[in-house]
């Protein structure tokens, strides 16, 4: 299959999914806090298709497109939404802590940055047994507020470890803007001071994404040294929930209209030949993994109370 229809199917499946979340949330039978990735898809679409299924991932509490693009398992993805539970969370991780290790996605945590050095283990780790296996974290401009991401670069340069870092900057944590926040203007310059390779984009084509991906690899493997992917977005939804939320004051309808002119699933649905197919085999699974996680039972009490600290 062609790259493009590769990152169309990743794409459409990220975005039908949590269109369904949007329409379902209401009944309340999710029982989690959702943090939607709705913009930011391109991103872990792009990424995921570029290192292949052989990479490890590590991402945040807003890591739905993240899980999605890496192992396609919508079954899963709902089981745990819905609270029935996938093979390893058993329901007890909802949308804050989706994993799979078995496909790849090594584990996302709800507590900002504090993957990143967990991510850099898990690099050294494959360095030192001479594994082939690229390691990427996704990571929030938010994260980089916090020490432990620059502990975490200074390692890994020090170290010459050539994982991604890879920043999914939508400019806020929650309402705060970067320019509330930071002393600097731009973080590339700041990164740039390490020993590691710097790439950046603000695109929102899956395509750009990928092919910058691609380069990142080679450079970081290349080189033997980090890799910081700095990749902008606009979050069209609230920090936490379904909803929108531009009667907030914090920022303008207008940004989101304009950048969604230049929605990644309407760029790369123009460059598909039949996507109605790709859809509507998509629509299907969906409906499928929804129906059977509404229909599985919940977890024993035996096992909600194991491994909860
Ligand atoms: C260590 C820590 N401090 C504060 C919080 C509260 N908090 C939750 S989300 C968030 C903003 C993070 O923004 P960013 O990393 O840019 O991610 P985004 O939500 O934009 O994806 C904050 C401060 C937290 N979860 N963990």
């Amino acid at each position: 299959m062609d790259v493009n229809t590769l990152l169309y199917k990743k794409l459409y499946l990220i975005r039908r999914c949590e269109q369904r979340i949007i329409d379902d949330y209401g009944d309340d039978a999710m029982k989690t806090p959702m943090h939607m990735s709705m913009g930011a898809e391109a991103i872990s679409a792009g990424v995921c298709l570029a290192l292949g299924d052989n990479a490890q991932v590590f991402g945040t509490y807003r890591s739905h497109a993240l899980y999605l693009a890496k192992t396609g398992n919508s079954d899963d993805f709902f089981a745990e939404i819905y609270g029935r539970g996938s093979a390893l969370l058993q329901g007890k991780g909802g949308s804050m802590h989706l994993c799979a290790p078995s496909k790849g996605v090594m584990g996302t945590s709800a507590i900002v940055a504090s993957i990143i050095p967990v991510a850099v283990g898990a690099e050294f780790a494959n360095k030192y047994a001479n594994s082939n296996k690229k390691t990427a974290v996704f990571f929030g401009d938010g994260a980089i507020d916090e020490g432990v991401f620059w502990e975490s670069l200074n390692v890994a340069c020090l170290m010459k470890l050539p994982i991604l870092f890879v920043c999914e900057d939508n400019g806020f944590a929650v309402h705060t803007p970067s320019a509330s926040r930071c002393g600097y203007d731009k973080i590339t310059n700041i990164v740039s001071q390490f020993n590691c390779v710097v790439l950046s984009s603000d695109s929102t084509d899956a395509e750009v994404i990928y092919k910058l991906t691609l380069e990142a690899i080679k450079l970081s493997n290349e080189k033997q040294l980090p890799c910081f992917l700095h990749l902008k977005y606009y979050r069209y939804l609230e920090h936490v929930g379904v909803n929108e939320d531009f009667d907030a004051g914090y920022r303008k309808r207008e940004d989101f209209e304009s950048w969604q002119k230049r929605d990644p699933i309407l760029l790369q649905r123009k460059k598909i030949t039949a996507p109605e197919l790709i859809e509507k085999e998509i629509d299907i699974q969906v409906e499928e993994s929804i129906k059977k996680s509404k229909q599985s039972p919940f977890p024993s009490d035996d096992i909600l109370l194991k491994e909860v600290v």
